[in-house]
């Protein structure tokens, strides 16, 4: 019987550490405290079930405790791991309106800041879909011993260390990059470890899936309408039509876009000028996989990581995916635009 050596996450990120000899180690403990939580929200998200039979009748459940709705359950363990842990100096959360400030008595000057949305998708928790948890790393710019400012928090994508996010899906993965690649781990819950399953991603160049809430169809510019026509019409040497997937869940989507191929759009529309995705925890985070995997990330007319934030919250549309098909929904938004225009 031909044996496999077995990789755990844990043993891969201190190895990529020791790359590094002048690493103080931050990093991979943010790392590691991210890994711990995300095996705490995989335990509750598979109860997810039971967790709304307890709460059925009331708010509070058998113990007198209130009983939180998942997405408040994810960014309480992601919180708590991360600020116990001390290694970063400030957490911003989809779940969070201001910056959170950690103070840790035992490292004096943390110099990373975690960006995260705790569980995306969450409507999609009723049903049983795929959801998960996404993060973003990056250094405060202001000298370690002040507080951190807002400016240490708006910051460009391509100023990411590392990001990644975690699906709980068929089974649960945790899919990364440094910036050297992009890896995946599923987790192994007879060991309690993410094994290395997917090592050094690539998403093909080309792809024929598309993901978009076509039911938006009307709200979308002129461009997008044109995209989305072109990956319906059939043409055998493109091989078209392409196929349409939207499960309505951003990591579900793009997870299955990046191991296949394929695009996932969310565009501006007349009701929402800037999309719906969050800049900081959803779209950077998400670019920056993307581009390590090869693929390429995009507003419609800029790329992801390139956009200054102005603000933590802040929404930008998102075309991201293989990168010709990026390529050419960018060329026809641009058309699309001008064609709007001259009329
Ligand atoms: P959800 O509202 O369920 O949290 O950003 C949130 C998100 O899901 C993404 O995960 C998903 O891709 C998108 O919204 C779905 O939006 P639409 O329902 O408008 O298609």
């Amino acid at each position: 019987m031909k044996t496999q050596k077995v990789v755990t996450l844990s043993q891969f990120i201190t190895e990529q550490q020791s790359l590094y000899p002048d690493a103080s180690g931050d990093l991979t403990s943010i790392l590691l405290d991210i890994v711990l939580a995300a095996k705490i929200v995989n335990r509750d998200v598979r109860k997810a079930g039971l967790v709304d039979i307890l709460g059925a009748h009331g708010t509070t459940n058998i113990q007198g405790e209130e009983v939180k709705k998942l997405d408040v359950m994810a960014n309480d363990e992601f919180m708590a791991a991360l600020s116990l842990g001390g290694d970063c100096c400030a957490i911003l959360s989809e779940e969070n309106d201001d910056i959170v400030r950690v103070n840790n008595p035992n490292n004096s000057k943390p110099k990373y800041i975690v960006a995260m949305d705790p569980l995306d998708g969450s409507s999609n928790i009723d049903v049983n879909a795929s959801i998960g948890t996404i993060f973003s790393i990056f250094r405060r710019r202001s000298m370690a011993w002040n507080e951190v400012t807002m400016e240490d928090c708006l910051q460009k994508g391509i100023n990411q260390i590392a990001a990644g996010y975690i699906i709980y899906g068929s089974s649960t993965m945790l899919v990364y990059t440094t910036g050297q690649g992009v890896y995946g781990f599923t987790l192994d819950s007879s060991i309690g470890e993410f094994c290395l399953s997917h090592p050094d991603i690539k998403i093909p160049k080309d792809g024929n899936i598309f993901s978009l809430n076509e039911g938006n169809y009307c709200e979308f510019p002129q461009g997008v309408k044109d995209y989305v026509e072109y990956c319906k019409t059939k043409d055998k040497e493109t091989n078209r039509p392409y196929s349409a997937r939207y499960i309505g869940s951003l990591i579900a989507d793009f997870h299955r876009n990046l191991l296949k191929g394929g695009i996932f759009i969310y565009p501006p529309t007349a009701k929402a000028p800037n999309g719906k995705l969050r800049l900081m925890y959803e779209c950077n985070p998400m670019a920056f996989i993307m581009e390590q995997a090869g693929g390429r990330a995009s507003t419609g007319t800029q790329r992801i990581m390139e956009v200054p934030p102005e603000q933590l919250h802040q929404r930008v549309p998102l075309f991201i995916g293989s990168e010709n098909m990026v390529m050419l929904a960018e060329e026809m938004l641009a058309a699309g635009q001008s064609k709007t225009q001259t009329i």
